[in-house]
């Protein structure tokens, strides 16, 4: 389905607003400024943004330990973002969770998590919540290749498939869990064959082709929406950057070529390559769009560092046991 000028531009934007979040937030947490960790999305934008862009504010979405360029991708307000992985208490969790516990239910995003897998039950219980409401609303997951062999993605797929679920797996395959080649973890080439063994579709795309992810997503919850459950997704992507950063000078683990393979289906390039071609854009109105979003994110960066700490008398306040 052909999408407007102005909705291809909003996809540019937003891809651009993860590449510069994480590429600023990875700059401060090598200067000292950011607490915990710092999983860059980074190389990953058309994942986040081709899915969400096929779903309405009320659908909801399960995020990961990488899980900066969902929440953007949702509509969550990149202010409150960076002031949370700062540590900060006007941040989304009033600086208590950090990069790893960012949610936003107004904009329909259920969490990030750092239990690599836990988002998989989590979105096929929010599916359930929508059937039962009755309207048209899903769910969609996101999680890695690592994550497809964990029992919480058997079990997810296999309650998704007798009860008709209204939900997305969406694998975000970069082809490495840490340190863990694909080729040595997974049983499979591609996660999407999984689906069969639960009567379930599963599709491949290129995951650094945010059209094609835009359009496998779209055909799936068309399917939900109608009420014929469940699809997995598996986009093949990549993970640009080490797993997580480290402080001082670690050594990514993954060959040369493996890290070099990023860089050269840069998602972004290429789309915006595309937005020119068809004459959606020109390189200036894209460069200006670059712009306004590199001080929209440095923005957000002073707003966190000016904003307060959280109070000690605080520290039991917005926990569920004290
Ligand atoms: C249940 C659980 N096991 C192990 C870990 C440690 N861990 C954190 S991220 C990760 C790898 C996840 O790989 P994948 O699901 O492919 O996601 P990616 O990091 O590639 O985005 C592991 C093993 C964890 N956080 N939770």
């Amino acid at each position: 389905m052909a999408l407007e000028s102005q909705q291809l531009l909003e996809m540019y934007r937003r891809m651009v607003t993860i590449r510069e979040f994480d590429r600023q937030a990875v700059e401060e947490f090598h200067q000292g400024n950011i607490p915990g960790v710092v999983h860059a999305y980074i190389g990953e934008e058309a994942v986040a943004v081709g899915v969400c862009s096929a779903l309405r504010r009320e659908d909801r979405i399960t995020s990961t330990h990488r899980g900066h360029g969902h929440t953007i991708a949702k509509g969550a307000d990149v202010k409150l973002m960076m002031a949370e992985l700062f540590g900060r208490s006007n941040g989304y969790c009033h600086g208590k969770g950090g990069s790893m516990h960012i949610a936003d239910f107004s904009v329909g995003m259920l969490g990030a998590n750092g239990i690599v897998g836990a988002g998989l039950p989590i979105a096929t219980g929010a599916a359930l919540a929508a059937q039962m409401e009755g309207g048209d609303r899903v769910a969609v997951c996101f999680f890695g290749d690592g994550a497809s062999n964990e029992g919480a993605f058997h079990g997810s797929l296999n309650l998704a498939s007798i009860w008709k679920l209204p939900v997305i797996y969406v694998c975000e395959n970069n082809g490495w869990a840490v340190s863990v080649p694909a080729s040595y973890g997974l049983s499979v080439e591609d996660v999407a064959v999984r689906a069969a063994a639960y009567n379930l579709p599963g599709v491949t795309v290129d995951g650094t082709d945010v059209l094609a992810v835009y359009e496998a997503i779209r055909l799936a919850v068309e399917r939900a929406r109608a009420g014929d459950g469940a699809t997995l997704v598996e986009c093949k992507t990549h993970r640009w950057r080490i797993h997580s950063e480290q402080r001082g000078n670690p050594q990514d683990p993954r060959p040369e070529a493996a890290r070099d393979a990023g860089p050269q289906k840069d998602p972004i390039v290429s789309f915006s390559a595309r937005l020119v071609e068809q004459g959606e854009a020109t390189s200036d109105s894209l460069k200006q769009i670059d712009q306004e979003v590199e001080s929209q994110v440095a923005e957000a960066v002073a707003f966190a560092k000016d904003s307060p700490m959280p109070k000690p008398e605080d520290a039991l306040q917005d926990v569920f046991a004290a």
